[in-house]
Parts: C-alpha cells; sequence; structure tokens
C-alpha cells in the first residue's frame, strides 16, 4: 500500500465526538504495550504517528487517523493494564463495545495478541462480541521478532488453538523487522475493498 498521507483527526469518547463517518474504518485493539502503536506506524511507514512506548494516560480515548484521505485507521485504548482501577476498565469496555456496535463504516477489527503470550479472557470476548455483531477479526501476533521462525509457527498454533482459529486467521507481526507488514496490509485492503471501489469510481 502506497501510503501519501497519515493525519490525526481526533480523539473521541462517545459516538457524538466521533469524526463524521464518511471513510471504510479499521480499528485496532488489544491489551496494553502489545505494540498497537508500533504496528500502526509501521503499517503507515510513519515514526511518530502514534505515540509507543508511554504509560497509558488517564485520559484513555478513541483516536482517530485518516490514511491517504480514503479510509481510517482507529487505535482503540489498551485494555488490561494492571494499575487502571476496576471503574475505569468498565467505562473502557462501555466505550469499546458502543464504538463497534455503533460505527457503520466500521470494516473489521486488527486485534493485537503478544506472540510469547497465551490470550486471556479479554481476547476471548473480544472475539466473541466481533463474532455476535459479524465484524471481522484479523489476529496479529506481535513482535514475532522475539521468537525463532520455528516457535513463531509453534506458538502461532497454540494460540489458535486456544482461541479456536484457523490458520488464515493469524498472522505473524514484527515492527521491528517489518514481517508479516505486506501480508496484514492485503488482509486489510481485502476489508476495505468494496468501499474504496466505490470511492474510485466517483
Ligand atoms: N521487539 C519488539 N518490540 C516491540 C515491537 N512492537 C513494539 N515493541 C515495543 O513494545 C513496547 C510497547 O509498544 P507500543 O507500540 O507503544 O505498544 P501499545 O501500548 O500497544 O501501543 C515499546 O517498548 C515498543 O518498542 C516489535 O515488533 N518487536
Ligand atoms: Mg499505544
Amino acid at each position: 500500500m502506497k501510503i501519501t498521507s497519515a493525519t490525526f483527526e481526533k480523539s473521541a469518547a462517545a459516538p457524538q465526538h466521533y469524526p463524521q463517518a464518511d471513510l471504510p474504518e479499521i480499528a485496532f485493539a488489544g491489551r496494553s504495550n502489545v505494540g498497537k502503536s508500533s504496528l500502526i506506524n509501521t503499517l503507515v511507514n510513519r515514526r511518530h504517528l502514534v505515540k509507543t512506548g508511554s504509560t497509558p494516560g488517564k485520559t484513555r480515548l478513541i483516536n482517530f487517523f485518516i490514511i491517504n484521505s480514503e479510509f481510517c485507521f482507529v487505535d482503540l485504548p489498551g485494555y488490561g493494564y494492571a494499575k487502571v482501577p476496576a471503574s475505569e476498565r468498565k467505562k473502557w469496555g462501555s466505550m469499546v463495545e458502543t464504538y463497534l456496535q455503533t460505527r457503520s463504516t466500521l470494516k473489521g477489527v486488527v486485534l493485537l495478541q503478544d506472540i510469547r503470550r497465551m490470550p486471556g479472557g479479554e481476547e476471548e470476548e473480544l472475539l466473541d462480541f466481533l463474532g455476535h455483531f459479524r465484524i471481522p477479526a484479523i489476529i496479529v501476533l506481535t513482535k514475532a521478532d522475539k521468537l525463532s521462525k520455528n516457535k513463531q509457527i509453534a506458538q502461532a498454533k497454540r494460540i489458535r488453538q486456544a482461541l479456536d482459529l484457523e490458520a488464515d486467521e493469524t498472522l505473524c507481526f514484527s515492527a521491528k523487522s517489518r514481517q508479516g507488514a505486506d501480508s496484514l496490509w492485503e488482509m486489510i485492503s481485502r476489508l476495505l475493498e468494496p468501499k474504496l471501489g466505490v470511492l474510485e469510481d466517483r
């Protein structure tokens, strides 16, 4: 994918503050520190479009980015940060669920999972939720550079078994080596395609 522009559009917690829903959208979800900001920056070839490596702040919002003036990438707030109080966690849940349920332009969700860890209840719940609302999901196993190729394959298999996934639903990825970046773009493009086709005809 040739990136001609990637710009931050806005942050929002509630639907009335989302940007206008006029571009197809892909959302990115995952545990804090899983490598979500790094993955988005890698995809769009920008080092600092999304801030990386920072402690989750107090303002945990949904961030919208416009890519090539054609589609929107959405950085959902990371979950599972131990220091976040239960009340805050509940707010996170309803903010993200509201987004996923109501965003008419949402074409799919990229769910990130650290390849070295087994998925937990949050990942299972999110996948169930997406399945229930028939929102396509791509499961990306991050920080693949931390494991040898053989271990990547073995661990990907274990994770797929735990989440009851097919082989073509997961992808090993590294922001460090760019492993998996082209394949992920292909998968994302397939989710965006119908709408992009319409835009090209205008
Ligand atoms: N080795 C390695 N480290 C990564 C990779 N992606 C992210 N990291 C590191 O993991 C930490 C969290 O990354 P970040 O993108 O901010 O995660 P986020 O909290 O999910 O947005 C940072 O220290 C990154 O440098 C990767 O592919 N490989
Ligand atoms: Mg981040």
